[in-house]
């Protein structure tokens, strides 16, 4: 029986190159010179994709040469690379890579929380610049006594969440619904979180359902010795009205490892001293991102050896018939 053929839309980790070329016949995208024609000629074969946040977008127009596609293996938790509301009106599922990243980006997350407060970049540099046998490093600020608010309280916002706990400091959260099974101060507004804590961490899906959910307002209400954490997507944070609030001292220092135009990063955040900027490395380390690979995988084969998929999205519910 000939293997199902799995169309790969840009280069992604031997681990997952490797396990679809055994299972699948695998065709890679990028390395397509004539990509219209290829596309018109293997498109109706192809049965399933695996793609990337990174690179390699699954817009509505990529449907259109693949009538019989069945599933998209999406490498990442978050899937707004994916048109879900196309997937979900031709039948086709979506997988992404939830959970086997939670504590990789929780760990991240407070390493870039304390890089930002106690300006660990900054005296490393200082270091290294010899200035320290001139002067020493300039007292910082710290996360003593903070409130820390999480914009976000799903698995990942968990798992910070728990971490936090260990730091001694007061956490809260808001979303759009309270979760009754956590013991942290919900806050049913955003503004009124801001307005209560001076950390916000900001960890919720991309897309249009929160696009600049951290506005000029959440900002101002963050106030001047806020500090704003996002390890979200970049689309979640109005990215000039965080330059503006950096700038004119509405808020205090930012640490950011997504941005708005990746992996494009304003010059104006570049040039600042007091904000600690990440190229997109939360779950990025070989163990994780190995393990975020192998799910991709494991989709696709679970998919075409009858057994459903392992983490289909909620926008394209899998139901056995
Ligand atoms: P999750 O379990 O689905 O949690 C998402 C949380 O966001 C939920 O608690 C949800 O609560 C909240 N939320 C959704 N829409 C909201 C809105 N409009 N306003 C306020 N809260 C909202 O997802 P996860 O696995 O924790 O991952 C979260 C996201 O982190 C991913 O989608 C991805 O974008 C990002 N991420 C980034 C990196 C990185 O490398 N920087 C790595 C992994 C993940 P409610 O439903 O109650 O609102
Ligand atoms: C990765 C991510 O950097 O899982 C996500 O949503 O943003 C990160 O884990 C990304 O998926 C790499 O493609």
């Amino acid at each position: 029986m000939s293997k199902p053929e799995i169309l790969m839309t840009a280069p992604m980790m031997p681990v997952v190159i490797e396990a679809l070329d055994k299972a699948f016949t695998l065709h890679r995208l990028w390395e397509q010179a004539d990509r219209a024609s290829f596309l018109s000629e293997v498109g109706p074969r192809i049965r399933g994709v695996a793609t990337s946040t990174l690179f390699g977008r699954m817009d509505a127009n990529l449907f259109e040469p693949l009538p019989n596609l069945e599933i998209v293996s999406s490498f990442g938790v978050g899937y707004d690379n994916v048109d879900v509301t196309e997937a979900a009106k031709r039948g086709v599922i979506v997988t992404n890579t939830p959970d086997v990243l939670n504590d990789e980006v929780a760990d991240l997350t407070l390493g870039l929380l304390l890089a930002t407060l106690r300006k660990i970049p900054q005296a490393d540099r200082y270091l290294r610049d010899g200035k320290w046998l001139k002067a020493s490093f300039p007292l910082s600020a710290t996360l003593r006594t903070r409130k820390v608010g999480i914009v976000g309280l799903g698995r990942i916002g968990k798992a910070i969440a728990r971490r936090l706990e260990g730091f001694d400091v007061s956490i809260a959260y808001h979303g759009r619904t309270r979760q009754e099974d956590v013991s942290y101060t919900y806050y049913p507004t955003l503004i009124g979180m801001a307005e209560a804590c001076d950390v916000l961490i900001v960890i919720t899906p991309g897309g249009a359902g929160t696009r600049h959910l951290i506005n000029a307002d959440v900002l101002k209400a963050l106030g001047p010795n806020g500090v704003l954490i996002n390890v979200a997507r970049g689309s979640v944070v109005d990215e000039q009205a965080l330059i503006e609030a950096l700038k004119s001292g509405t808020i205090l220092s930012a640490g950011l490892d997504v941005y708005d135009d990746e992996p494009r990063v304003p010059q104006e955040l570049i040039d600042m001293e007091h904000v600690v900027l990440l190229p997109h490395i939360a779950s990025g380390s070989v163990h994780t991102r190995n393990a975020m690979g192998q799910l991709v995988a494991d989709n696709l084969i679970a998919w075409f050896e009858g057994k459903g998929p392992l983490t289909p999205v909620t926008e394209t519910p899998y139901t056995k018939t």
